[in-house]
């Protein structure tokens, strides 16, 4: 048996997390023992009356800011027996670093993740500084609150996660992990309505196949994602395409 990862989801909105969970990969992660997620409602680490979360911010402005008290407690509570080398806290916020493949590659190792989901307005300062957090972001937009960039994380983690995938090696050759976009793929049938799939494809020649997918890669990210490369570890060969790609437009 390999080891559980355990994802713990702190949120004023536990109900969002309800069906995301129950599909694909997720789901059987979930029954394989591979992963438990639990979302946490925050409104049960409060003590008052009315469950308060929030409240004005010092100094003024718009927008609630989330207490530290509750924060503070829910905290305590599911860390209390966590191995600090094993395990990270995030707090979801634009202001974050930006979420990565390579940083889902880092987390899928660890045993537990536990999740703040913070509202736009921002968290009280003072759990970053008790708790070492990792603020993190998945991109230069703002959504609402910090609910969907939580499932966007558990998605890209569990599928790293050892036998949560059927097949072995299908998260080595997707995009980003060899640092391309995919090349094009179709299926059958071989023409519909007058376009045909390229002949290379269907004349079974894998090291053609190979090649003229390692092509249309490098073709597609020097097109739309130019960035990339720069990062990708590329071989003379690819090099030499490039420079033909380049030529030809
Ligand atoms: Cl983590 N939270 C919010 N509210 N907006 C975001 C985000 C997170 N990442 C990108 N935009």
């Amino acid at each position: 048996m390999t080891q559980t990862l355990n994802i713990d989801i702190l949120t004023i909105f536990p109900e969002i997390f309800q069906s995301p969970l129950e599909h694909g990969i997720i789901r059987r992660a979930k029954q394989a023992g591979i992963v438990t997620i639990t979302p946490h409602n925050l409104r049960d680490f409060t003590h008052d009356k009315h469950h308060v979360v929030d409240d004005r911010p010092f100094g003024g402005g718009e927008g609630m800011v989330l207490k530290p008290e509750p924060i503070f407690r829910a905290l305590e509570f599911l860390t209390h027996k966590s191995e600090p080398e094993n395990s990270s806290i995030i707090l979801l916020t634009p202001q974050g670093r930006t979420f990565t493949q390579s940083l889902a590659v880092d987390l899928s190792r660890l045993k537990q993740i536990v999740l703040i989901c913070g509202r736009y307005e921002g968290i009280d300062e003072r759990v970053n500084q008790v708790f070492s957090t990792d603020e993190v972001s998945i991109g230069d937009y703002v959504i609402s609150g910090g609910e969907f960039a939580a499932l966007v994380i558990v998605d890209a983690v569990v599928r790293l996660l050892p036998n949560a995938l059927g097949c072995k090696d299908s998260t080595a050759n997707e995009s980003f992990s060899s640092g391309l976009l995919d090349c094009p793929v179709y299926t059958r049938p071989a023409i519909y309505r007058g376009l045909e799939v390229p002949e290379v494809l269907q004349n079974g020649n894998h090291r053609e196949i190979a090649q003229w997918r390692r092509r249309k890669a490098l073709e597609k990210t020097l097109l739309k994602r130019p960035d990339l490369l720069d990062k990708a570890p590329l071989r003379k060969e690819d090099l030499d395409l490039i420079s033909k790609i380049k030529e030809n437009s």
